[in-house]
């Protein structure tokens, strides 16, 4: 395939409620996207980043810095450039995974609707719809959680998660619990607690969580090792799986029962499938997380979600629960479900209108023809 240009597009679209983490408070989804503009068609990419640097060490703008400095013109040297050739192409350049996700996402996209392939068909997947849960952030008070997860279940997610921290974590999970009965349920806590709460999170145990994700620290695989003898509810692992060997390492250490897989954290889709891959080898059942993308990330995240080892719902809810005016048309909940696109590519494209309200940059990077 030969590439005329990639454009980095810098959006801004406000979220339908601020979304309140161990981390920070998200009002609304700046996120940076990648078109990549070839001879017989174009593809987007849409970088997982926030605006700051606080869920990992990447930003959006940090993101577009990299991307035209280094890894845009990386792949003008790119002989027959296909999707597998991005990842080795950028490998000199050390981090940047959702840069580079982006960037790959983007050659994927316009390789496939040039060959007329969907995403879900291309990656493996095996399920036309996907089962959806949703990730509710902090609120002021526990009666405003409750309302919030009311109008979650009665739309219909299959899965309720709670961002916790410490002084938000046993009391809204117990007044959950006892107001809505045995739904499926989770925390995820972002990385805010160290081993020395061990005791305390084994309070959680006494309410029959599916997984307590990311209690520790990104780099602290051992620590999770170690809380996971000490507490009996699974523990899943988000920030600190950044590659296929991070989750090979943290099974073999025993650091986790369950894998969150996001292809932004890990460098892209063909990684996020090497994950799955690896998770499947050992029994290890792994779901697809969210990065509150507009409709393009959504898009390609459910086609991953439709691999057969994602056998638990992900965080990859429907267009409402984000935003009041998505980038594409809405994914729509229907029995808790969300119905994975068949259209060649990512199946789904920018409404023009919208994106242009939402724009607040724009940037054209020419390739030199290879
Ligand atoms: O830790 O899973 C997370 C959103 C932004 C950054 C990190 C996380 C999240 C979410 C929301 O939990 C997932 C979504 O619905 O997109
Ligand atoms: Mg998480």
């Amino acid at each position: 395939m030969k590439i005329e240009g990639v454009e980095l597009r810098t959006v801004e679209v406000p979220l339908v409620s601020p979304f309140r983490t161990s981390f920070g408070t998200e009002t609304v989804r700046e996120a940076l996207l990648v078109r990549v503009v070839g001879a017989e068609s174009e593809g987007w990419g849409e970088c997982g980043a926030g605006t700051a640097p606080l869920y990992s060490s990447q930003y959006t703008h940090g993101a577009a810095d990299v991307l035209g400095r280094f890894l845009v013109p990386a792949l003008g040297a790119v002989p027959d450039l296909a999707a597998h050739r991005v990842a080795p192409a950028l490998a000199a350049f050390k981090g940047h995974r959702m840069a580079k996700a982006a960037l790959e996402t983007a050659v994927l996209d316009a390789e496939l609707r040039a060959r007329g392939v969907s995403f879900a068909e291309a990656l493996g997947g095996v399920r036309d719809r996907v089962p959806c849960g949703v990730s509710v952030g902090i609120t002021e008070s526990v009666p405003t959680l409750l309302d919030v997860v009311d109008g979650y279940l009665e739309a219909g997610y299959l899965r309720i998660k709670l961002k916790i921290e410490p002084g938000w974590d046993i009391e809204p999970v117990r007044a959950v619990r006892e107001r809505f009965g045995d739904i499926p349920l989770q925390v995820d806590a972002n990385a805010a607690y160290r081993l020395g709460d061990a005791r305390h999170l084994a309070r959680l145990d006494a309410f029959d969580l599916l997984m307590l994700e990311q209690p520790l620290a990104e780099d602290d695989l051992l620590g999770h090792a170690e809380l996971a003898r000490r507490i009996s509810t699974p523990i899943c692992l988000d920030e600190s799986i950044v590659s296929a060997r991070a989750a090979a390492t943290a099974l073999t250490l025993g650091a986790c029962q369950v894998v969150n897989i996001k292809p932004g954290r890990v460098g892209g889709y063909l990684e996020a499938r090497r994950i799955h891959d690896v998770c499947a080898a050992h029994d290890v059942p792994v779901w697809c997380g969210g990065m509150l993308e507009t409709g393009l990330g959504r898009a390609a995240n459910v086609a991953l979600a439709s691999l057969p080892g994602f056998v638990l719902p992900g965080d990859t809810s429907a267009s409402d629960r984000y935003y009041r005016t998505d980038l594409t048309e809405p994914f729509q909940l229907a029995d808790g479900r969300l119905t994975v696109p068949t259209g060649p590519g990512l199946g789904v494209s920018p409404l023009p209108e919208v994106l242009a309200e939402v724009t607040t940059s724009t940037t054209w990077l020419p390739l030199p023809a290879s």
